[in-house]
Parts: C-alpha cells; sequence; structure tokens
C-alpha cells in the first residue's frame, strides 16, 4: 500500500525513505511533491506536534491514504528554544537554509562554548483518511559550532555537533546520521503505529 510523506522538503524525503525502509516498513512511499495540486497546508500550531498532525491530515484528506509527515527544527538554549517551530523561516522565507544559519550564527557570536548547547527535535505524525492520528517525536542533543562544516543533510547540520561526536551532523554519513537524529528516532518509533494500524 502506498503511504503519503507530507513533506515537500527533499532532504526531509531522501532521509525518511532510507529510515522508514532500514525499519522494514515495505509500504510504497511517496513524497507531497508527487502532488503538486495540493496546496501547503498552514502551519498555525505552536508544537512540532500540532503542525506536524495539521501536515498528515491535510495530505491524508486531499489524497484519501495515508500520510505521514515530519515537522522538525532546532532549539538553542541561550535562544529559549528559539528558532524551535520557526526553524525553516528564521531569517524571513522559507526554506532559505544558508540564510537562516548565517542569521543564527551571528546572533550566537558572543556565546561562548560552554553556552552553545542546542537539539534538533522532530515530531513524527501519521494520519488516516478517517481521521485517525497518532504523534511522537525525537531529539538529538549537540553544540553549535561557530563556523559550518560539512556538505551533507541539509539545513544546520553544518553547525551542530552531536553529543559525544566530533563532526557536525553535515560531516556524518547520511546512515550515521539517520542512526542517532532527532528524525531517526521519531519515524523508528512511528514504525510499529504503522504496522499496528496498517498492516
Ligand atoms: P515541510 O513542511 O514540507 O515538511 P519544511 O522544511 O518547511 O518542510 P519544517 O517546517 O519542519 O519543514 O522546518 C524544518 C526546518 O528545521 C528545516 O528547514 C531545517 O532548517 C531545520 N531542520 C529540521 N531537521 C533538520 C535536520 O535534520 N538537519 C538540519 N536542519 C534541520
Amino acid at each position: 500500500t502506498r503511504l503519503i510523506l507530507a513533506t515537500r522538503n527533499a532532504g526531509k524525503i531522501n532521509e525518511l525513505k532510507a529510515i522508514l525502509a532500514d525499519a522494514g516498513l515495505t509500504h510504497d512511499l511517496v513524497g507531497a511533491d508527487a502532488y503538486p495540486d495540493i496546496p501547503d497546508v498552514k502551519e498555525t500550531g505552536v508544537t512540532f506536534a500540532e503542525n506536524a498532525l495539521l501536515k498528515a491530515h491535510a495530505l491524508a484528506q486531499a489524497t484519501g491514504l495515508p500520510a505521514v509527515a515530519d515537522d522538525s527544527g532546532l532549539c538553542v538554549d541561550v535562544l529559549n528554544g528559539a528558532p524551535g517551530i520557526f526553524s525553516a523561516r528564521w531569517a524571513g522565507k522559507h526554506g532559505d537554509d544558508k540564510a537562516n544559519l548565517d542569521l543564527l550564527l551571528a546572533q550566537l557570536a558572543d556565546i561562548d562554548e560552554a553556552h552553545r548547547g542546542a537539539h534538533f527535535a522532530c515530531a513524527a505524525a501519521l494520519a488516516l483518511p478517517d481521521g485517525t492520528e497518532r504523534v511522537v517525536e525525537g531529539r538529538l542533543r549537540g553544540v553549535l559550532r561557530h563556523t559550518p562544516s560539512g556538505t551533507n543533510g541539509f539545513g544546520y547540520d553544518p553547525i551542530l555537533q552531536p553529543e559525544g561526536e566530533t563532526r557536525t551532523c553535515a560531516e556524518l554519513a547520511p546512515e550515521e546520521k539517520n542512526a542517532i537524529s532527532h528524525r531517526g528516532k521519531a519515524f523508528r518509533a512511528l514504525v510499529p503505529v504503522v504496522r499496528d494500524l496498517l498492516g
């Protein structure tokens, strides 16, 4: 059966296909980019979980198929959790990863090593056309570098160095990132829920 990945972020789609296939899910995984006529839902929630559910329900309703969605972001300790749910549009324009990362680095320029803690957060939601919904979350803790390093991944990956690592997320191989990431944890926890509800 087909399972819609309710996201148009190519970085997420790549990671989700690998994470879900590695976890043994045999569904036909199709990104929302295959449905260009379905409008993007307004992310009006105030939490990752609320926004993930909004996205999953929108695609499940519009396609009549089960859908999973990811809402995620970077939560910085000294910024009281910002950018958080605003991570994709921190510098103004939605999805401008470089502008977002540059602005955040500028905001943290005077913060010393001991106070650069942060985490990535991911809410993974499943919605069925009949309105059934489930959501689980995952986190990846680390520290923020002063300068970007690495070319893998997307978004803030070049500046987050996971706890216990000497490399940034953008210097990890994709399978290394997925093994420890917020997205890997959340979606591996969602797999048994998908199996339970969809078979
Ligand atoms: P969809 O809503 O279509 O899924 P989006 O990019 O708008 O795509 P979000 O609203 O969830 O998704 O924003 C997530 C942002 O958080 C993303 O643009 C990145 O800047 C950042 N982010 C999330 N996960 C990340 C990761 O694994 N590595 C680096 N940055 C990440």
